[in-house]
């Protein structure tokens, strides 16, 4: 429902580039008709808004509702088998080369209906909700074949209507070599071309495209074709690029105008380099360095001396990151990536947004945003990264114009 309220008596983190955390000390906001109408400090506030119903909100903190830019939060069954193999010794690329791995779910999501797909992925989408969050980009490709893969995109549409929040799909049809096609990877990169992604598009189901480009996965020459046909269809694109080693593909995605290039733990100079000559985002994914014990940390003082821009994600999966916290996420970019917290906050607001070509519409609090606000009940924002599995949001404040 939309309405016009003065909200006043806040400290406001906007987010925007400006100044640290953009933030306002005893500050204000007028949304109305679903927008952020003005910012500002409290005493500034023009003649024209006395009179709106106002609300006090106690001095806390204000920022934008969050955003998890990155996961694959839909799937079928658990992989805690494998976590416990994991723990006896074996690697995340043995499990994956003797067919566990990715591809064991990829057989619990086939099997699964789409009410079981749905009733398994909301708990998890839920928990994202419940720490501000209010953007969820959502990955296939745990179906590898046309049904299944449409199947999982549907679910994610389901998931934002259900909870009426914003969900941003993205088609990750090249995620591993399925079953069928064990030693013909090029016939499932046809396949994928010229049956399933223009099959997904013809449905409105994908807001872009990704890969996982590694020696486990695809080469950079197998993911350029899916690239250019996603180009053709005018789809955006992401890339899993130098999570485990080294093959390019950062710099492949950059070259390309990709939104985004994530993991990034084995990335190079040249591809810090093209990232920025391009303005893709770096997502760094903090849980699944941390669930696969990764010692190579991610170049970021290379990414911040070339002014990449950074955000961070959940990487929500059940097999190299099991995690529904964007707040722990947040802290451990801190604490394991050394990333500052302001850095951190902006990663999963401002260049979150942007890491999904939504940066107009999200991600910061300024005049013409959809007014899409999260409360928190903390004296500063750095607590939002220091605390460690501790939820202090108050409420969302949410106006929407339909
Ligand atoms: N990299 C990851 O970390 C996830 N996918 C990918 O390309 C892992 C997915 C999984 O193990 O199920
Ligand atoms: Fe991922």
């Amino acid at each position: 429902m939309s309405f016009s309220i003065l909200y006043n008596n806040i400290q406001i983190a906007t987010m925007t580039s400006d100044k640290p955390y953009g933030l306002i000390e005893n500050g204000a906001v007028v949304i109305s008709a679903g927008l952020i109408q003005w910012v500002g400090p409290e005493k500034e506030l023009p003649v024209e808004f006395n009179g709106l119903p106002e609300k006090n909100l106690d001095g806390r903190l204000l920022t934008p509702a969050l955003i998890d830019c990155h996961t694959h939060l839909i799937y079928g069954g658990s992989r805690a088998t494998e976590f416990e193999l994991r723990l006896k010794g074996a690697s995340y690329e043995e499990i994956s080369r003797s067919g566990g791995g990715i591809l064991s779910t990829v057989t619990a999501t086939r099997t699964a209906t789409e009410e079981e797909l749905f009733s398994q992925s909301l708990p998890r989408f839920d928990a994202l909700l419940a720490e501000g969050v209010r953007t969820v980009e959502i990955k296939s490709g745990y179906g590898l074949d046309l049904e299944t893969e449409i199947k999982m995109l549907r679910v994610a549409r389901k998931l934002g209507q259900e909870r009426n929040v914003r969900v941003k799909t993205t088609f990750l049809g090249v995620h591993a070599i399925p079953p069928e096609f064990t030693s013909y990877a090029d016939a499932y990169i046809d396949y994928v071309c010229k049956e399933v992604l223009p099959a997904v598009h013809a449905d409105n189901l994908a807001d872009a495209v990704d890969g996982f480009c590694e020696n486990i996965a695809f080469s950079t020459k197998q993911i350029s074709r899916v690239f250019d046909k996603a180009r053709d269809l005018g789809l955006p694109l992401k890339l899993h690029a130098e999570q485990l080693s080294n093959l390019g593909g950062a710099a492949l995605a950059a070259n390309y105008g990709a939104l985004s290039a994530d993991h990034l733990e084995y990335l190079d100079e040249a591809g810090v380099q093209a990232m920025a000559k391009s303005g893709t985002v770096a997502v760094l994914l903090p849980g699944a360095f941390y669930t696969l014990r990764e010692t190579q940390l991610p170049p970021l003082k290379a990414l911040r001396q070339a002014g990449v821009p950074i955000a961070i994600a959940t990487d929500c999966n059940p097999g190299s990151s099991p995690l529904t916290s964007i707040l722990l996420c947040i802290n451990m970019a801190c604490t394991l990536f050394r990333m500052t917290p302001e850095e951190a906050l902006s990663g999963v607001t401002r260049i979150a947004a942007q890491a999904l070509g939504i940066g107009g519409e999200v991600g910061t609090i300024e005049v013409g945003k959809k007014a899409e606000l999260a409360l928190w009940n903390v004296d500063q924002p750095a607590e939002l990264a220091y605390r460690i599995g501790y939820n202090p949001l108050e409420e969302m404040l949410v106006n929407s114009n339909s």
